[in-house]
């Protein structure tokens, strides 16, 4: 325990945790059941192509979010860019600059400048006033992310494309099981997309999805995500290959089971920090809306001014007790390489998305989060704060 700033590793204490501590350790679900699915795979002979467990896996998925198609992918990220095609993206797209940078990439890889606009400093979410802001003659679409698993203001951006003909689409790759006004996200504009990247929540190993209520849509997706083929022969459109394999699939029907249980264990820790934070100065733990759903998965923390630390003196602390902390998504997409290049000056008009940049650190979560380890975590902002000698 860490009850003094002589206790800490970057004062010469030997670090807290023997082994690192990950932000994203995968949560690995029910073993057995992993292992018959992937004695079926083998048994089959049927190891990708939309094989049997790619099929029941889509299902489970659409049914789980009350969506009526789940377009199984190989990753989020491809899943985002054949959702970007199948919708006739163009020109330029409105996104958040605070998010992962697949958000801007997925544009940017199919010849689409991503038009990066400011977000609420409050939710991390975009700011709809910022969008307007930033529409053109040339802008297509909006992709509003649910950071955090938190719902983008949906509503807002609903309207605001309705009145300029543009297409909505969402990055749901943080919020698989939350909700917008009791609503399952999955279910707004014109698709959304999951990430089960291992570090997600809900994990497929590698893996990702867009579900959409949207026939056409969904069957556009699918035959983008197999180079086009209707048949065997006969292939009737450009194309890709998106595919899942069924292995990943195994381990989304193993996971799904025990999805309830890894958010409940999620609150809990959340609850936890948020507890154990309660006396750290100039420290905040960001709340989630208790009506709503959430995974919990991300514990985000602020350091404001009120800390005698800096976000980054924290960050360099937590790294020598092998507390691995990250500070997603600094600095932003738009101060990544090929944005800044793109975009010099982008910056000026994101001045919420810097100052939070400067202040987020994203904490450890999880099943695999040791006993006592949120106490451990909460001694060191304390010491670092000055709230302990
Ligand atoms: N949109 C948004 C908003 C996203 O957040 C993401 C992905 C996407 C789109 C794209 O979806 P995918 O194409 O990825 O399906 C990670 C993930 O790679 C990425 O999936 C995720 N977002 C992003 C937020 O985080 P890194 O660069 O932080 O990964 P890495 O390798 O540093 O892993 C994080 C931590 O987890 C490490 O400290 C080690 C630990 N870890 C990681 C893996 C893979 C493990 O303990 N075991 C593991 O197997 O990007």
């Amino acid at each position: 325990t860490i009850r003094s700033r002589a206790d800490l590793a970057i004062n010469g204490a030997p670090p807290a945790f023997a082994e690192p501590l990950h932000v994203g350790r995968p949560n690995i679900g029910d073993r057995q059941a992993f292992l018959r699915n992937v004695e079926n795979v083998l048994d089959n002979q049927w190891l990708t192509n939309n094989g049997p467990l790619v099929r029941e896996f889509e299902r489970r998925i659409a049914q789980y979010l009350g969506v009526k198609h789940c377009v199984a992918m190989c990753n989020g990220t491809i899943a985002l860019e054949i959702a970007i095609r199948a919708l006739g993206l163009q020109g330029e797209v409105i996104v958040p600059s605070w998010t992962f940078v697949a958000t801007a990439h997925a544009l940017y890889w199919q010849g689409i400048t991503p038009v990066f606009a400011d977000i609420d400093p409050a939710t991390h979410n975009l700011d709809p006033g910022a969008v307007r802001r930033m529409i053109t003659p040339r802008t297509t679409g909006i992709i509003g992310v649910h950071l955090w698993g938190r719902a983008a203001p949906v509503d807002e951006l609903q309207s605001i494309a309705d009145e300029h003909g543009l297409k909505l689409m969402f990055d749901a790759a943080h919020a698989f099981g939350s909700t917008h006004k009791g609503e399952s996200i999955g279910r707004f504009g014109a698709c959304e997309v999951l990430s089960f990247h291992a570090t997600k929540a809900f994990n497929t190993m590698e893996g990702g999805a867009v579900v959409t209520d949207d026939d056409e849509l969904a069957e556009a997706m699918r035959l983008m995500r197999n180079f086009g083929f209707i048949g065997y022969d006969n292939v009737i459109h450009p194309g890709t290959n998106g595919k899942m394999i069924e292995v990943c699939a195994a381990m989304g029907l193993a996971n799904l089971g025990g999805f309830d249980g890894i958010v409940a264990t999620n609150r809990r820790n959340h609850a936890a920090y948020n507890q154990a934070f309660a006396g750290v100065p100039g420290v905040a733990v960001l709340d989630y809306d208790a009506s709503e759903r959430n995974s919990h998965h991300y514990v985000v923390v602020e350091v404001g001014g009120g800390c005698p630390s800096s976000r980054d003196e924290i960050l360099a602390a937590l790294h020598a007790e092998n507390i691995l902390a990250r500070k997603y998504f600094w600095p932003g997409s738009h101060g990544m390489k090929p944005y800044r290049d793109l975009f010099p000056h982008a910056g000026l008009l994101l001045p919420n998305t810097r100052a939070v940049a400067e202040r987020v650190l994203v904490l450890p979560n999880g099943q695999s989060l040791p006993d006592g380890a949120i106490e451990t975590v909460a001694g060191l902002f304390k010491a670092l704060s000055g709230a302990v000698p």
